[in-house]
């Protein structure tokens, strides 16, 4: 979005449910006189009508008189809107042809095409909601499991906003005090003690803030795992498992798997995305050769390996050089699932859990397993605020390495005005977390990231 000429004046429209056929669409649109513009298109009064009320007509092209759909409205009087401004709201049947005509009557009656995240940024601007919340919004409507979606929803209502406040608070009286010591004389006995314990409170609380990054990430993010293994080995039984349902073709057809399959799972509330491969074996089949190749592609991208063996027939020698090989190597952890358990006459290798992908047995301990593979590197975290934005994160550090700074200027003794100065930069950083201060770059990375209608 380039706001550089952005006009908070003008009035703009967008489709904020998908663009497909569906049972309704919702049509946004905001800003000073909307409701004057689209009363004349619409056969029921809305300039009297109540803020926030639905209110049934007919939607019909003024000059043409064609009726375009039969809708309901609502309007909102400023400041009562999501955005702050005057808004209406189209809430009409989710035919394609319908809301284009809808859209391109707007668009002749003085409304502009909203730029992605236009109607969130005006709520920022108009003081509706800091960064942190506004950030929220696209973080509720990405996240991919219902625990993602609690914990952005939680940022919504204000938990992050309210953390950095306190620090805020927590560095402002800092600041105080020091300017009150600036006021003494070297040699006077009765200075007020420099704040230690607020020092050491604050890092603290930034540092758990920064640490749940981690944490904030996986859920919002989710982790991609990858089932591999040779052919037969089960791995496209153990995908159907994951997914409880039949998704991927299990065959005793050796390289039945060609391409890759991939899904959405929930581990309990950690967005996986999980991948079916191709076998991996030597193929003379130019297609099977591509799904093999595509296989280490996705291996490659993968955060964490699910090595299936079969059981039922044992390790092969190239199964066992590979269990020789360092399993994290490359960054990548490796757990190895020992298949077909229900039938496996063998030893399984060490470390390797038995499962059967047909009678689900040893399934809930590769869950477990996985889990904690997961959260292995994530600090313990509560589930109140919870940062899962690289841009809130490098923020936090940057207050935190400028508290740092504050405690070391103490412990040399340097002068307070210098102690003002990196008190300062902590100021600085936490404004731009909630947005008090905010470079424009800031803004349009972030908002840009937005859908249109949002
Ligand atoms: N008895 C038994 N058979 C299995 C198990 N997992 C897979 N199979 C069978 O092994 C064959 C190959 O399975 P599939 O999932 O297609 O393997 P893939 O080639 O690795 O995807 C099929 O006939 C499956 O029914 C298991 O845990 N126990
Ligand atoms: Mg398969």
């Amino acid at each position: 979005m380039n706001h550089e000429t952005y006009d908070p004046d003008d009035r703009i429209a967008a489709l904020a449910t998908p663009w497909a056929e569906s049972a309704l669409a919702v049509i946004r649109t905001s800003g000073q006189g909307c409701i004057d513009a689209i009363s004349p298109l619409f056969s029921a009064d809305l300039i009297h009508q109540k803020s926030r009320e639905m209110l049934y007509g007919i939607l019909s092209d003024p000059h043409t008189g064609e009726a375009l759909d039969e809708i309901m409205a609502v309007v909102f009087r400023a400041p009562g809107s999501y955005t702050g401004q005057e808004s209406v709201e189209l809430y009409c049947h989710g035919s394609l042809p319908g809301i284009q005509k809808i859209l391109s009557l707007l668009f002749r009656s003085g409304f502009r095409q909203a730029s992605p995240g236009e109607f969130t940024f005006r709520a920022f601007i108009n003081g509706k909601m800091d960064l942190t919340r506004a950030e929220a919004v696209q973080e509720i409507i990405s996240s991919k499991t219902g625990k993602a979606q609690s914990m952005a929803l939680n940022r919504l209502s204000g938990s992050l906003e309210k953390r950095i406040d306190h620090f805020k608070q927590m560095a402002a009286g800092m600041a105080a005090l020091f300017a009150i010591q600036l006021d003494y004389p070297d040699d006077e006995v009765d200075a007020p003690p420099m704040p230690m314990n607020e020092i050491r409170d604050m890092k603290r609380g930034l540092k758990e803030l920064i640490d749940s990054y981690t944490v904030g990430k996986i859920y919002q993010e989710g982790v991609i795992i990858a089932l591999a293994g040779r052919t037969n080995a089960g791995k496209s039984s153990l995908f159907n498992l994951f997914l409880k349902e039949d998704r991927s073709i299990v065959s005793d057809v050796h390289g039945t798997t060609r391409d890759y399959l991939e899904s959405w799972i929930s581990l309990g509330g950690i967005p996986i995305r999980l991948y079916d491969t191709a076998g991996l074996r030597q193929s003379e089949d130019p297609v099977e050769e591509e799904g093999i190749r595509r296989t280490r592609e996705v291996m490659e991208n993968a955060h964490i390996l699910i090595y299936v063996l079969d059981g039922s027939i044992g390790l092969s020698s190239e199964e066992e050089d590979i269990l020789r090989t360092e399993p994290s190597e490359g960054g990548k952890e490796r757990i190895l699932v020992w298949n077909k358990a229900d039938i496996s006459t063998v030893t399984p290798p060490e470390g390797a859990i038995s499962i059967s992908a047909v009678t689900g047995e040893g399934f809930t301990e590769l869950e477990e397993v996985l889990r904690s593979r997961i959260f292995r590197d994530a600090a313990h975290v509560g589930s109140e605020a919870v940062v899962d934005s690289l841009r809130q994160k490098e923020l936090l550090e940057r207050a935190y390495s400028g508290v740092v700074k504050v405690e070391e200027a103490i412990h040399n003794g340097l002068p307070v005005d210098i102690l003002a100065m990196d008190l300062h930069d902590v100021l600085q950083a936490l404004g731009e977390i909630t947005g008090e201060v905010s470079s424009s770059d800031i803004l349009e990375r972030m908002f840009s990231n937005f859908c249109v209608g949002k």
